[in-house]
């Protein structure tokens, strides 16, 4: 009998299933469910509920119930053989919360598969709706909470993260101060991967070590909920959160809801479910430390594994346990195509093919000009008011312009992941702007490492189907090999690997000492409003 893995991926705009076949190790199937056109019951625009306050963005938990019920309800439909499923994973968005009150525990023992899963749980809610990771209204309760942990490099090296509106301490904070008598009544606060996979399990979930890092909440090092932060954040919040666990490891047998509605194997197992983040990790096969992936997209973002836990004391980047054991870091550039595209439109430049001709002609290092794109504030570093800045930079000279912005993408790249102390060996490149052999090129010049790319569909999907059949393989008492059990799935594009040129290599490692000057005067001068 074939065995089956589901992954499914919450993510902000739909649901998501990846089945595998552990003896094939082939992807069997790939569904997706998108919450506006699926379900325009709930008056989602991408998924978010519309609201006044433009830092504020919610979503209704209950649409992401409902997908549930959609999701397996075309699984069946597609005749997926989930009575061949072994165990069940998946992961979330980050940082996003759900507020239980005390009927919870009860309703989810007893799913009723006569009734939707929407009716089953219309009234287990403390709060209707639960903050995402979009939302930034709690830059007061990050500073209250940041300062009573003792500033910024205390929070991050307790918890992973300096204090971030979108994390979910601040979030429970703003709650607990703005609603205190139904925070009162909340009797369980979940994340989007750990109530999700509640629904899965028919009990209370555990928080995995990824997703509990992105709170503000969990101890980085012990893994354990702590103390200070809970205190700092909002009351009794010890008896609101559930256990802390590793990812993929087996809450019990899934839902007979999901049994006698959809056909899933009775003996599936029900797991506990991660971020997107960390599964996207494992979906692209970055399971030794030190291995990186870099995904070009509207914003960019570096992944990268550490064995050991390091954390940046400037508060930059992230830290979330990984679901191999050790731990990943995510930083992220807002300024990411979204920059490189406002320099093609300036400069009128017809295509990206004409983009990378230009940047030919120009040489690497570009005459040590440097360009800082700070087209929309900036995560990666702090910049609140957005400004391009230009040192010994023509801005006529549109040639110089294009390859200014690619190396200064790549220069902050490797700047603001030096705390890490990760040399990577080869850097897997992902993400819409992957395709451009030009960016890639400067990418690994700047990285002086090989650079490859991969397209790995679902990723998130995937990474926590590998984490469904990892569980169920430790379960039965094996010990299985992560290298082995995601050979086949996440193979990086062959033919596309491309090499560092090692003269072009040290001029960079010269220059990126040029760039962080640079950034440190912009920096300073934005603050002190010069610029
Ligand atoms: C990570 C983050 C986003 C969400 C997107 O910190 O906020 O990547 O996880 O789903």
């Amino acid at each position: 009998m074939a065995r089956l893995f589901l992954g499914i991926d919450s993510s902000t705009q739909s649901l998501s299933a990846v089945v595998i076949d552990l003896d094939t190790h082939k992807v069997v199937c790939e569904k997706s469910i998108n919450f506006d056109a699926a379900l325009p019951q709930f008056k989602t625009k991408n998924g978010v509920l519309p609201g006044r306050d433009p830092l504020v963005k919610h979503s209704p938990p209950l649409l992401w119930v409902a997908a549930l019920d959609l999701l397996f309800a075309q699984l069946k439909k597609d005749k997926v053989a989930l009575g061949k499923v072994l165990a069940v994973s998946g992961c979330g968005q980050q940082h996003g919360s759900v507020y239980l009150n005390e009927k919870a525990t009860a309703v989810l023992a007893a799913l009723d598969p006569k009734k939707s899963l929407v009716e089953n749980l219309d009234g287990i809610f403390a709060r209707k709706t639960a903050p995402i990771w979009m939302d930034s209204s709690t830059a007061k309760e990050c500073a209250e909470i940041r300062k009573k942990l003792g500033g910024i490099k205390f929070t991050a090296s307790r918890t992973g993260s300096d204090t971030f509106e979108r994390f979910t301490g601040p979030q429970i904070r703003k709650f607990y101060k703005t609603e205190p008598k139904a925070y009162e009544k909340t009797a369980s606060i979940a994340l989007v991967s750990s109530f999700m996979a509640s629904l899965l399990a028919g009990k209370i979930a555990p928080i995995d070590f990824g997703d509990g890092a992105g709170m503000n909440l969990m101890d980085i090092r012990r893994k354990n909920w702590n103390p200070d932060a809970l205190k700092a954040t909002a009351p009794s919040l010890v008896k609101k959160l559930p256990l802390l666990a590793e990812s993929g490891r087996v809450i019990g047998k899934v839902s007979p809801y999901f049994v006698e509605k959809f056909g899933l194997n009775p003996e599936a197992l029900a797991t506990v479910w991660t971020g997107d983040n960390p599964a996207s990790v494992l979906g692209l096969g970055l399971i030794k430390p030190g291995q990186v992936a870099i995904s070009l997209g509207t914003s960019d973002t570096f992944f990268g594994t550490m064995e050991k836990c390091l954390t940046d004391e400037n508060g930059e980047g992230h830290v979330f346990g990984s679901p191999t054991g050790g731990y990943m870091t995510l930083i992220c550039f807002k300024n990411g195509s979204l920059a490189r595209e406002k320099i093609r439109e300036h400069y009128k430049i017809s295509d990206w093919k004409k983009f990378g001709q230009l940047l030919a002609q120009t040489p690497p290092g570009n005459g040590d000009a440097i360009l800082l794109p700070w087209f929309e504030a900036e995560i990666v570093p702090r910049i609140n008011k957005p400004g391009i800045h230009r040192f010994d930079l023509d801005e006529k000279n549109a040639a110089a312009n294009c390859r200014a912005i690619f190396e200064a993408q790549a220069l902050s790249m490797r700047l603001h992941s030096q705390w890490m102390q990760v040399a990577p060996e080869k850097i897997l490149a992902t993400g819409g702007a992957s395709n451009d052999r030009a960016l890639l090129q400067v990418l690994a010049d700047v990285m002086n490492c090989r650079v490859q790319r991969i397209e790995v569909s679902k990723s998130a999907a995937l990474g926590a189907a590998l984490q469904a059949a990892h569980g169920w393989l430790v379960a039965a008492g094996q010990n299985p090999k992560w290298e082995k059990l995601t050979t086949g799935f996440c193979d990086p594009v062959p033919g596309s690997e491309i090499k560092p040129d090692k003269a072009a290599a040290r001029i960079y490692d010269r220059l990126v000492e040029k760039y962080a000057a640079c950034e440190s005067e912009a920096m300073e001068a934005v603050e002190t409003s010069k610029l």
